[in-house]
């Protein structure tokens, strides 16, 4: 096993919930390690350039809304396997479908508004951290 980096966000839903404290234990017990991690906010071309592989999609402006109307905890993790146990960890996209346990199915209340992002590869993982972060703020 190869230890490996993720990009996370805590989205404006579950900060706004006050679940920063919980989303954050639950990371930690499961064995990642924070590498950076600050509080911010992403404005429209963020949003708009962050999620530019759904602009074609109905949901896109919805999403763009919700992703500027308040702050969110970014974050880069580390753990063997770091991508695909995070995504394990949060669970399905819609929370409807997320196995117990995980944060989604834990803090989301719908597919629009579900709670935490994880990347899907290890080349976004690295395309995402570097959105948020220069390299003098990972550890
Ligand atoms: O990688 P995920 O976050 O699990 O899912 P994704 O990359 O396919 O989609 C990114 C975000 O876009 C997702 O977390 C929530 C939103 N989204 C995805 N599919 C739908 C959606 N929002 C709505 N309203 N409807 C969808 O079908």
């Amino acid at each position: 096993m190869v230890t490996n980096r993720t990009f996370t966000m805590l989205k404006p839903d579950a900060v706004e919930k006050g679940h920063i404290g919980a989303i954050l234990e639950k990371i930690s017990v499961s064995g990642f390690r924070i590498v950076a991690m600050k509080l911010t906010q992403m404005t429209k071309h963020d949003a708009e350039a962050f999620y530019a592989i759904h602009k074609e999609r109905p949901f896109f402006g919805e999403l763009v809304e919700y992703m500027t109307r308040g702050p969110i905890v970014a974050a880069v993790l580390e753990k063997e396997n770091a991508v695909e146990d995070f995504r394990t960890l949060i669970g399905a996209t819609n929370p409807a479908d997320a196995a117990e346990g995980t944060i989604r199915k834990l803090f989301a209340n719908s597919i629009s508004e579900n709670a935490v992002h994880g990347s899907d590869s290890n080349d976004n993982a690295a395309i995402e951290g570097a959105f948020h972060f220069s390299g003098r703020e990972m550890f």
